[in-house]
C-alpha cells in the first residue's frame, strides 16, 4: 500500500485536498485514489471532510453542473434518464472469482470478466470534470454497528444526496485508520443536455446519456461497487442498496445481519414503545408504515441487525430517507405531506413534475385534476403523450422519490436516530402485495416459523422501483433477494442461526394492504394499517388473544374493532373483518407449489454447483413447505377452498 499519491494522481488536488487526504493516515485511501484517479482521469479532485463548507460547495456544484434545478427555498429538483428511472437489476452483477458461486436466484458474472469491461468503460470517463471524494458511516459512528465507507463520484447530485442521507464520517476515518472500508466508485459517463423553456425561462438539466453502457458490477472480494452510465439513485449511491450487498457478506463472516428493514417505535397502552423493523419490497408500504401518524420513525429502508446479550438489537444503517413520492397526500401521509411543502427543509425531488409557477407537482398528490402541461422526466411534458418508447407518460414517474433528512421530520424518534446501542427489536414484519391471496396480517407459530413462513416464502407483485414490467407475482425471500451475496439458503440459515442464538426472539408478522374483492376494489383503506400495527404490538406485549389458522395466528374481531374505533373513530363491520381476514386456502396451496417449484430448483442448482453444505437450501424450509401442504390441505377438507375466521375460533 502506499503512503503517497502518485505524482500523476496529486496534481489534480488542490492544497485543502491534499491535506485532507494526508491527514487521515490511512495508506488503504491514498492506494484506492492512485488506483481510480489515473483510471479514470479527472481534471480535479476534491476532498470532502464532511463541513458545512465542503457540502455547501457540493450542494453550488448539484446547480452549477445542471444535475440539480433551485427551487423556491431549500428545495431542488433532479431528473434521471427517461431510461433510468429505477435500480436496474439486468445491469446489476455480482462479480465472482472462479469456483465461488451464489446460486441461479442471483445475477453474477465472471470477476476477471465483469472487471475488464467495466474498468474498460470507466477508463478516461471523468476527463474534463471534478470528481468528489466522500466519507461516510453506515449506523452510528463510533457504534459496533458501524462500518466505514468511502464514495468516489463524478455526480454532484449523487454525492449531495448522499450528504443528506448519510452520516459524515472524516472524523471516524482519522480515529480508525486502519479499519476496513467499503469502496464505492462512480461515474455518470457522458452526459445529455435537455435545455427547456418553462413559463420564458431557460432551463437545463443533465441526465447520462449512454444507457447501454450503464453497468452496477459489485466486487464482492475487494468489497468494491463499481458504477457508470446511470445516475438513479439505487444503482448510484454507493452507500444505499450497493453497500447492502457489501453488508450481507461482512455480516455473515461476523453474525449480523443486514436487513430491507424499517425500524420504528409502535406507542402501546400507557405510553410503552415498542421498537418493530419491517421488511417490504419497494411500494409495497413500507415507508408510509414507518410513517404512520402518531408512531415514530428511525429508518425506512435497511438496518442492521446485530444480537447482544441474547436480544436483538437494530439501528438505521441511513440517516435520510429517499421516498416513493407518489401518492403521498394531504389526508393518508399528514406529517410528511406538510414537511414536503416546507421550504426550510433541504429536499431533492426527483423526475416529479415542474410547473410553470416553479412547484413541483406528483401523481395523487390531491384530487384536483392533474396539470396538463410543465416538465419532467420526459422532457416537455404535455397530457396525454407518450414517451420515446411508446409508454404513456404520467406528471410524474411512478418512481419519483423525494430525498430528506429524516431529522427534519417531527415524527423522527429523535433520541434513538443516533443511538449507538440500537433498538431492542419486539418484532419483525415481513410486507408483500398481493390483492387475493395473504390476509392483512398474521402472526407466524414462532420465529422458525415467521423465518421461513413469513420471510423465506414472501411473494409479492413487482413494482415500479425496478426497471421492468409491474404486476408480476415474484418470490423475493425477505424483501431482500435483490440484496443477496450469499446464496439463498445461506441468507436464511444465517437468519434461523441469528434467531436461534436468541434468548427474547422478535414475534414475526406478515402484512399485505392490497387486498381486492372480486370486483377489484381494495378491501382496506390505506389509513387501516395502523389497526394492523397496533395489533401487533399488543400481541408482541402479551394483551391479547389470536385464532390459529393453518398459516399463522389472526386477530379476534373484538380486538380490531375496538382499535379501529379507537384509531380512526371507525366502526369495522363483522362483514369486513370476515372478507378481510378468510383463510384463502386454495390460493394458499397454489403459492406454495410456486414455493415449492422455486426452492426445490434452488437447492438443486446449489447442490450440483456447490460442494459447500452452508448454502444448502436448509431443510426446515421444505418441512416447513410440507407441514402447511398439510395443513391446508386438511383445512380444505373440512371447510372448503375459503375458510372464514370463525370457522377457525
Ligand atoms: C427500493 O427500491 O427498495 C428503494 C429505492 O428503497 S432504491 O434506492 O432504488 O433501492
Ligand atoms: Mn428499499
Amino acid at each position: 500500500m502506499a503512503d503517497k499519491l502518485a505524482p500523476t494522481v496529486e496534481k489534480r488536488l488542490d492544497a485543502a485536498s491534499l491535506d485532507k487526504v494526508y491527514s487521515l493516515k490511512n495508506d488503504a485511501i491514498v492506494s484506492f485514489l492512485n488506483q481510480y484517479m489515473e483510471l479514470l482521469d479527472p481534471d480535479s479532485v476534491f476532498v470532502s471532510d464532511g463541513s458545512d463548507k465542503d457540502n455547501d460547495f457540493i450542494r453550488a456544484e448539484a446547480l452549477n453542473n445542471h444535475e440539480e434545478i433551485q427551487l423556491p427555498g431549500m428545495h431542488t429538483l433532479h431528473y434521471d434518464n427517461y431510461y433510468d428511472q429505477g435500480r436496474d437489476k439486468g445491469k446489476t452483477r455480482f462479480l465472482l472469482p472462479k469456483g465461488v458461486v451464489l446460486g441461479q436466484a442471483i445475477d453474477t458474472m465472471d470477476r476477471e470478466e465483469g472487471l475488464a469491461d467495466v474498468l474498460g468503460i470507466m477508463k478516461g470517463a471523468m476527463k474534463g470534470r471534478r470528481v468528489y471524494v466522500l466519507f461516510f458511516v453506515l449506523g452510528p459512528a463510533d457504534s459496533e454497528f458501524a462500518q466505514l465507507s468511502v464514495q468516489i463520484t463524478d455526480s454532484s447530485y449523487v454525492a449531495h444526496s448522499e450528504i443528506i442521507l448519510y452520516r459524515p464520517a472524516y472524523k471516524s476515518f482519522k480515529k480508525y485508520p486502519n479499519k476496513p472500508f467499503f469502496k464505492f466508485v462512480h461515474t455518470q459517463g457522458e452526459l445529455y443536455t435537455f435545455n427547456l423553456k418553462l413559463g420564458g425561462k431557460d432551463l437545463a438539466f443533465k441526465v447520462s446519456k449512454n444507457m447501454e453502457k450503464k453497468r452496477i458490477y459489485i466486487d464482492l472480494q475487494d468489497e468494491t461497487v463499481l458504477s457508470a452510465n446511470t445516475q438513479y439513485a439505487g444503482n448510484t449511491i454507493g452507500l444505499k442498496k450497493l453497500a447492502m450487498r457489501l453488508g450481507i457478506q461482512r455480516g455473515s463472516r461476523e453474525g449480523w445481519l443486514t436487513e430491507h428493514m424499517f425500524v420504528m417505535d409502535v406507542f402501546g397502552p400507557n405510553g410503552r414503545v415498542s421498537y418493530f423493523t419491517g421488511a417490504y419490497p419497494s411500494m409495497c408500504g413500507k415507508t408510509s408504515t414507518a410513517m404512520i401518524p402518531g408512531e415514530k420513525i428511525i429508518g425506512d429502508d435497511i438496518a442492521y441487525v446485530r444480537n447482544r446479550g441474547g436480544k436483538a438489537y437494530a439501528v438505521n444503517v441511513e440517516k435520510g430517507i429517499f421516498g416513493i413520492i407518489e401518492g403521498v397526500n394531504a389526508k393518508d401521509d399528514t406529517v410528511l405531506f406538510k414537511k414536503l411543502h416546507d421550504k426550510g427543509t433541504e429536499i431533492i425531488f426527483s423526475n416529479v413534475l415542474l410547473k410553470e409557477d416553479m412547484s413541483v407537482y406528483w401523481n395523487g398528490m390531491d384530487k384536483s385534476p392533474p396539470p396538463t402541461a410543465g416538465i419532467n422526466y420526459a422532457g416537455e411534458f404535455k397530457a396525454g403523450m407518450k414517451g420515446p418508447d411508446g409508454a404513456d407518460v404520467k406528471p410524474s414517474h411512478k418512481n419519483a422519490r423525494f430525498t430528506i433528512d429524516i431529522s427534519a421530520l417531527e415524527n423522527a424518534d429523535a433520541a434513538m436516530l443516533n443511538n449507538k446501542q440500537g433498538a431492542p427489536v419486539a418484532a419483525y414484519i415481513y410486507g408483500g402485495r398481493d390483492v387475493d391471496t395473504s390476509v392483512p396480517i398474521e402472526e407466524s407459530f414462532d420465529f422458525e416459523h415467521g423465518i421461513v413462513f413469513q420471510g423465506a416464502f414472501l411473494e409479492s407483485e413487482t413494482t415500479a422501483a425496478t426497471v421492468g414490467k409491474a404486476g408480476v407475482r415474484t418470490i423475493n425471500p425477505m424483501s431482500n433477494i435483490d440484496f443477496l451475496s450469499v446464496p439463498l439458503g445461506k441468507y436464511i440459515k444465517m437468519n434461523l442461526d441469528f434467531g436461534a442464538g436468541l434468548g427474547i426472539k422478535p414475534k414475526v408478522y406478515r402484512v399485505n394492504y392490497f387486498l381486492q374483492d372480486e370486483k377489484g376494489e381494495w378491501l382496506n383503506e390505506r389509513t387501516d394499517k395502523v389497526v394492523w400495527l397496533k395489533w401487533a404490538e399488543l400481541r408482541a406485549a402479551g394483551e391479547v388473544d389470536a385464532i390459529k389458522t393453518p398459516t399463522g395466528l389472526i386477530p379476534k374481531y373484538d380486538d380490531l374493532a375496538r382499535l379501529f374505533k379507537e384509531m380512526l373513530g371507525k366502526e369495522y363491520s363483522k362483514d369486513d373483518y370476515t372478507k378481510q381476514f378468510s383463510i384463502r386456502v386454495e390460493k394458499q396451496l397454489e403459492r406454495l407449489a410456486r414455493l415449492k417449484v422455486y426452492y426445490e430448483t434452488e437447492d438443486k442448482w446449489i447442490r450440483a454447483n456447490s460442494k459447500d453444505e452452508s448454502t444448502f437450501i436448509p431443510a426446515v424450509v421444505f418441512k416447513i413447505l410440507a407441514d402447511e401442504e398439510r395443513l391446508l390441505g386438511d383445512a380444505k377438507a373440512k371447510h372448503g377452498s375459503v375458510i372464514a375466521p370463525d370457522k377457525l375460533a
